[in-house]
């Protein structure tokens, strides 16, 4: 593939001011004719060719001001139209006419049909695939979409904007016409046709405009569509509170297809959905995915202010729209439900899924520099890191700075294809304050690391906190700059209390945030009059690694004490982490792991106070995860060691505590109807967590296969049906809860993804043998993405023992599989194929085995430019 690079960026030659898209749908054979009204800027010779881009494109006619052009006035291949023979005037119109198959389009990129259901993702570069065009987010135009279809095949017709006039045609056929009176990028064109039943609701802004609201599913699946419908109006009633923003067409749809390449996407005014994350009842669905759906909907309805009122100039510039967004949905979850609780979600997920990225052969800015295939920089870098920055912009700031250059970006470049440099300079306009080395934050990968010590001086009162950051070098990145790290802190005595001291020298300090500016700097703390424990980085006030030489006493003070949530649960993580961690290396001597009854006893106490959050608690009680564990330990990693040790640990706090648990447990019964709130998510969070200990200090599947059996919602019977596989996945009870929820989900194949999901991860080199049996179960297909990541995306990703076979044999499948995917769809097979990104460190027999299966991908002829890409760079 060709390598891009930020600093060519340079304007275009012509602007497309308006575009009108006729759709003459066909299954195999459809017609698409797009009329460009073209204007050449100023100072471009008419001589310059007007060049557009195509993917896979069949031209079928062509005229320009309404003349067919000879041979020589223009040259097509699928991938490209460069019209030579331009008119003098500086305005003039483009009529081109394609024929694309909608059938055979298995990339799920361009305009494809997923259940009969014609839809179209665009972004990043599909709408290249339905006509020729300057497909780039800089050039902006206004749509009039006329759709005509068969109106048995496709009563609903829908693309963005306001729907403006509809009408039958001859031969069974009808049509509907949209115009959308907001200039666009063409990544954010959409339509959808085809027999869906929806809901409807509607919206009356501030302003008191009334929106029209309708979710499309298909059809008998309405009264899922219920629960997103209630997140979408909560959304926009948010962004009208919080941000000042009002939505702004006549009528806003949602549309959810059962094949996707991601979780949504956010076309102006005609969002498209991943099913997944529209359809939800209690019978199906668990509190995550209640959950997972309110931020998605949250998360597309915010990009019509942050993405399409306001673009992004080039696709360098991702985390404009995309970091902004993240951490807008997250504060709206924040609001929404208990902000700690989500807080703590959002670092476990950053740690999982961006720190590993960030320190392996992926790793690349927030802002990228170069890439060559764009589909492969939809990280969790530009997402999840992309927010994090946001985050601490507004910690710099301060709330009503922030919102003040939030309103000021929204003013100066409502309209536009901005940058990252104009999103900075609304801060500091704002502001007054120079965010010149902050913005490193978007230039340097990797992910720094904050080496601390301390030092009280009782004689003289005062207490210093050494800081030191450093930076590893990443791909194309070998020297690094110190950052602006914003730390936020507080000093606590031993009553609990904290502590303020009297003044503070050496790094600036300003309210609760120490700002670390220099690569060493120390901060000395005035009039504190007895040796304070100091809990740092509150609120995970930014993305870094934080080693501090704190002893353990500290940190089980901190786990009990911090004031800050947060603080808390990242104390007792360090705690568990380090034992953890300690076992790993007794169990590859040869010895069992050593029981600690301090952090037994620990867990077992903030599980039972009942003055926290009960989903606060759980996330105390479900030790750091297996990969969590191969992270922190960074290298020779054996999966096997690492399992024992977490297992060890499971059952010395199972053993201790399992009468208090049995209490718990039953106290938290559920009683009433399901609701999804967060409180009640929270009990059966816990209750859940206690269910998993209780089955191994019982070492029996019965409460599981009980908890099973009475479930009267999908979290419940989720969390016994994972118990009893993972746990005693041999046992006849296993068996039977799989075969009795195939027996009543089997006819719906996004609830049965739990039960391939379940059947993945099951501990153990044997799962491998499970996984190529469910291959070729009747509703398993690799070409539906959420089918592929169900089952070998979580057993790449979630199965650390299962994938990480010592024999290898699980990678040569790996390989094998991602090479059928890339056949049909690309960008799912690159992007399942990262689960190999951290190969580097395993232990030596396991790294062979990796290195050899990505081998043998890349010396596999005819790959896509996606995987290429991905192979290429992991093996580095
Ligand atoms: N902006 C959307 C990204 C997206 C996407 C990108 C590439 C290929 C397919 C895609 N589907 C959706 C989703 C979002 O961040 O809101
Ligand atoms: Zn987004």
């Amino acid at each position: 593939g060709q390598l891009f690079r930020l600093e060519d960026y340079r304007p275009t030659d012509y602007l497309i001011p308006q575009i009108s898209l006729v759709f003459d749908l066909h299954p195999e054979r459809t017609i698409v004719r797009a009329i460009l009204s073209i204007e050449r800027r100023e100072g471009v010779e008419a001589s310059a060719p007007l060049v557009l881009d195509g993917d896979d494109l069949n031209l079928v006619a062509l005229t320009v001001n309404g003349a067919a052009l000879g041979d020589n006035g223009y040259q097509a291949t699928p991938e490209r139209l460069e019209i030579t023979q331009l008119p003098e005037q500086d305005r003039f119109t483009v009529e081109i006419v394609t024929e694309i198959n909608p059938t055979t389009n298995r990339q799920l990129m361009g305009l494809y049909r997923s259940s009969g259901v014609y839809c179209t993702q665009c972004e990043a570069e599909g709408f290249r695939r339905i006509t020729y065009f300057l497909d780039r987010p800089d050039i902006l135009s206004i749509y009039t979409v006329r759709i005509e279809a068969s109106e048995a095949e496709a009563p609903v017709l829908l693309s963005n904007g306001n729907r403006q006039e509809t009408g039958d045609l001859a031969d069974g056929r009808h049509f509907a016409v949209w115009h959308d009176p907001h200039p666009k990028p063409s990544y954010l064109f959409a339509l959808v046709a085809g027999s869906l039943g929806h809901i409807s609701d509607s919206f009356t802004t501030r302003s008191g405009r009334k929106v029209d609201l309708a979710i499309y599913v298909e059809h008998g699946k309405e009264p899922r569509a219920l629960y997103a419908m209630d997140a979408l109006k909560r959304s926009m009633k948010w962004d009208e509170e919080v941000f000042g923003r009002e939505y702004d067409l006549e009528m806003f749809n949602v549309v959810a297809v059962s094949d996707f390449n991601m979780g949504a996407m956010e076309n102006k005014g005609l969002n498209v959905f991943n099913d997944k994350y529209v359809l939800a009842d209690a019978e199906t669905a668990t509190d995550a995915d209640y959950a997972g759906i309110e931020a998605v909907i949250a998360h597309e309805y915010f990009h019509n202010w942050t993405g399409n009122r306001i673009t992004c100039r080039d696709w360098f510039q991702l985390c404009l729209k995309e970091g902004l967004t993240v951490f807008r949905d997250h504060e709206f979850s924040a609001d929404q439900r208990s902000r700690a609780v989500k807080r703590i979600a959002e670092v476990k997920t950053l740690r999982a899924h961006q720190f590993p990225e960030d320190a392996g052969p992926l790793a690349h800015p927030v802002r990228p520099r170069r890439y060559r295939e764009i589909n492969n920089f939809y990280t969790a870098t530009v997402y999840e890191k992309g927010s994090e920055v946001v985050r601490m912009i507004r910690t710099i700031l301060g709330p009503e700075l922030f919102r003040k250059g939030m309103d000021l970006y929204f003013e100066r470049h409502d309209g536009e294809a901005a940058t990252i440099e104009d999103f900075v300079r609304v801060f500091e306009d704002a502001s007054g304050q120079n965010l010149s080395q902050f913005a490193l934050w978007y230039e340097q990968a990797g992910t720094p690391n904050l080496s601390v010590s301390y030092d009280y001086d009782a004689a003289e009162k005062t207490f210093a906190i050494e800081l030191e950051q450093s930076l590893k070098a990443t791909p194309g990145q070998s020297r690094k700059k110190p950052m602006h790290i914003p730390i936020k802190f507080g000093l606590i005595g031993s009553d609990g209390k904290e502590i303020a001291p009297a003044s503070a020298t050496g790094a600036e300090v300003a309210a609760d945030v120490i700002h670390l500016r220099q690569r060493k700097e120390t901060v000395r703390f005035t009039g504190v009059t007895e040796r304070p424990v100091p809990s740092l980085l509150r609120g995970f006030s930014a993305p870094v690694t934080l080693a501090s030489e704190l002893p353990r006493d500290d940190l089980m003070f901190l786990a009990l004490n911090d004031s800050d949530p947060i603080g808390r649960w990242q104390a007792l993580t360090k705690l568990l982490t380090a034992k953890l961690i300690a076992g790993v290396k007794r169990v590859r001597g040869g010895k069992a792991p050593v029981i600690d009854t301090d952090i037994v006893g620990l867990v077992g106490e903030i599980t039972a106070d009942e003055r926290l959050d009960a989903a606060f608690r759980a996330l105390c009680l479900t030790l750091p995860g297996e990969s969590d564990i191969a992270r922190d330990i960074g290298n020779n990693i054996d999966p096997d060691a690492v399992l024992a040790s977490r297992d060890a640990l499971i059952k010395a706090i199972a053993g201790a505590h399992a009468r208090p648990f049995a209490a718990l447990y039953d106290a938290l019964a559920n009683n009433g109807t399901f609701s999804p709130d967060a409180a009640s998510a929270g009990r059966r969070a816990l209750r859940n967590s206690l269910l998993d200990y209780l089955s191994v200090a019982e070492g029996s599947p019965s409460r599981a296969e009980a908890q099973y059996r009475a479930a009267d919602n999908m979290t419940d019977r989720a969390a016994a049906l994972s118990v009893l596989v993972h746990r005693f996945g041999d046992s006849e009870s296993a068996g039977q809860a799989l075969a009795a929820f195939e027996e009543r989900f089997g006819g719906d194949p996004l609830v049965m993804d739990k039960w391939f999901i379940v059947q993945a991860t099951r501990p153990g080199a044997a799962t491998l043998d499970t996984v190529q049996a469910l291959m070729h179960h009747r509703l398993f297909s690799l070409d539906n993405p959420n089918r592929a990541r169900a089952l070998i995306g979580a057993f790449a990703t979630a199965n650390q023992t299962g994938f990480n076979r010592a024999d290898g044999a699980a990678y040569r499948f790996f390989a094998d599989t991602i090479l059928k995917i890339d056949v049909e769809n690309p960008q799912l097979a690159a992007r399942l194929l990262t689960a190999l990104r951290s190969w580097r460190s395993l232990e030596p027999v396991r790294r062979d085995h990796a290195r050899a299966a990505l081998a043998q991908i890349a010396g596999t002829e005819k790959l896509s430019a996606d995987v290429k890409d991905i192979v290429e760079r992991t093996l580095g």
